[in-house]
């Protein structure tokens, strides 16, 4: 992998080689290797990457049906974020409110960019609210509202206040902002937090009550959660945000955990409600049939209730066998094959399960955005060196509530279950279930992952929307992890299940044999030459 990592930066000008080398690692699981994460992509260099706006508005806020978005800016960043992150939801009845199919807008011109856009921003809300008297009303700061200085906060507190009975508040999530979508998530906690978390202290009934952090209900992944979680006779308090809605997310303090699938996301609003309200976090991954038993086990585990445990035991006895029979008899056809991974800043972590399960190794992996901590594993998060672009997003300070703090756990429980091995308030990213030797690169950039595929040849490649047809026509299948290609769900042991089928088709359909690939073409037939011609 040196000369590899060489073979892949090797074309680039020497500061850029220089740069690209840090997030280029070859993985050794026993000593983890440092990774650069969470840095300025070169520009010139392209990247699968999104912005601020996108993580906050799109990924973080977007699946919570009750809420009105309103997009402050020009039409192009509502049109991009409408619909085309594939969040499910489902109202209660059809009658229940659901805004996720709207597209709210200001539509800035340039007119609002010279005199300002704040009147036009506050007719956007009171027209909203007219036609809705929606529960609640979310703004969201594109780029040119920075530039120009449009005060977003100061508006939705004059509208709060106007409107009464309407919950306004505003997200300075700019695009330019942070480096990619992660300072979205980041800003979008801060306010979830800010002005959600906690409106409602409604005690619900249940026993055994939780939070599913990070979980957007992508395909369908979340029902299939909410499924198995009901089946265990766990109660699910509040999702963020997949599936969910303001009041819920309102209550989710009254919770007794929070469990987190991605982590990159939500974190900090982990942190955050352990700080306020004494709620331990811990992470899980619904994702490959083994990881899903083991999360169920390790809630059973966390409340200590051996009815509970019990249950759980029968739920993952009753849903093994379905799975089993598929994977008997689609493995033979995918074992050894190979995979390469390339998502956002969780999904290239989890999926890798359920390659193994089917018998599938991953050559190399990496994060559109993640931080080291995703990579590494959260030890190494006092050694993160916090940088102009980190020190740009607010942490907010959070202490104890004086009334409604109450530690769910005491430290010496929590020490308890860690020695069980429940990773309390912890995540060992994604380098040390790797092998010895494989790829591990930050924010791939596209001529490398050209370069990884002509190397390696994978049998599959993971991404997205802007690589897939690229892809796919070097003769390698692509695997679309965020929009799941019109799929899914792919969580839990339904999930599963269309994982493999859908996976075995790609890697054994004939028709990849039937193109050739650049690298396989003879030079007379080959791209350049028949440019030339
Ligand atoms: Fe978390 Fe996500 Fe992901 Fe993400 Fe995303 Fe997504 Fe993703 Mo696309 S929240 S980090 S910002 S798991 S939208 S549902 S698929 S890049 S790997
Ligand atoms: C986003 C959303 C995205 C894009 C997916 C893709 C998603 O980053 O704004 O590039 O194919 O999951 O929809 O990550």
């Amino acid at each position: 992998p040196a000369s590899i990592t060489e073979e892949l930066i090797n074309k680039y000008p020497a500061k850029v080689a220089k740069k690209r080398r840090k997030s280029i690692v070859a993985n050794d699981p026993d000593t983890i290797p440092e990774v650069q994460a969470n840095v300025r992509t070169v520009p010139g260099i392209i990247t699968q990457r999104g912005c601020s706006y996108a993580g906050c508005k799109g990924v973080v806020l977007g699946p919570t049906r009750d809420i009105v978005n309103i997009v402050h800016g020009p039409i192009g960043c509502s049109f991009y974020a409408w619909l085309t992150r594939r969040n499910q939801t489902r109202p209660e009845t059809p009658e229940h409110e659901n805004y996720i199919t709207y597209c709210f807008s200001t539509d800035m011109q340039e007119e609002h960019v010279v005199f300002g856009g704040e009147k036009k921003l506050k007719v956007a809300i009171q027209e909203a609210y007219d036609l809705f008297h929606p529960k609640a009303i979310a703004i969201f700061s594109t780029c040119p509202v920075g530039l120009i200085g449009d005060d977003v906060h100061a508006v939705s507190r004059e509208m709060k206040e106007k409107l009464g009975d309407c919950n306004v508040f505003g997200f300075s999530c700019e695009g330019y902002r942070g480096v990619s979508q992660s300072a979205g998530h980041h800003i979008a906690n801060n306010g979830v937090f800010k002005h959600m978390v906690g409106n409602n202290n409604e005690i619900k009934p249940g026993k055994f009550k939780i939070n599913l952090l990070g979980e957007y209900n992508i395909g369908g992944d979340a029902f299939e959660i909410e499924r198995l979680l009901e089946k265990s006779g766990i109660t699910l308090i509040a999702s963020f945000s997949g599936n969910s809605t303001v009041g819920a997310m309102e209550n989710a303090h009254t919770a007794d955990l929070n469990i987190v699938q991605c982590h990159r996301s939500i974190n900090y609003m982990g942190d955050m409600m352990e700080t306020k309200y004494g709620i331990p976090w811990m992470k899980v991954n619904f994702v490959g049939v083994e990881s899903t038993a083991k999360s169920l086990r390790k809630i059973a585990e966390y409340f200590g209730d051996a009815e509970l445990k019990a249950k759980v035991e029968e739920v993952i006895a009753e849903e093994m066998p379905a799975v089993k029979e598929i994977i008997e008899e689609i493995r033979p056809r995918t074992e050894g094959k190979t995979a390469m991974l390339f998502v956002g800043g969780s999904r290239a972590h989890h999926y890798q399960d359920l390659f193994n399960e089917l018998g599938m190794t991953t050559l190399s992996a990496g994060y559109e955005f993640a931080h080291r901590d995703d990579y590494e594993g959260r030890e190494v998060l006092p050694n993160i060196k916090i940088d102009a672009d980190s020190k740009n997003i607010e942490e907010l300070k959070v202490t104890a509530d004086p009334e409604l703090y109450n530690p769910r756990k005491s430290p010496e429980e929590i020490e308890e279950l860690k020695a069980k091995g429940l990773e309390m308030n912890g995540y060992t990213g994604m380098m040390k279930q790797m092998v010895h030797k494989s790829l591990v690169i930050d924010d791939v950039s596209h001529y490398e992952s050209e370069k990884l595929i002509e190397i390696y040849k994978p049998d599959i490649f993971c991404a997205g929307i802007k690589k897939k047809y690229v892809v796919q026509k070097m003769g390698v299948p692509l695997k679309q992890l965020h929009s799941y290609d019109y799929g899914g769900p792919y969580t839990g042991f339904k999930g599963a299940v269309n994982f493999y089928k859908d996976i075995d088709r790609m890697v054994n359909n004939p028709v990849w044999k039937m193109i050739k690939a650049p690298w396989e073409k003879a030079e007379s037939e080959s791209l350049e030459a028949s440019y030339v011609a």
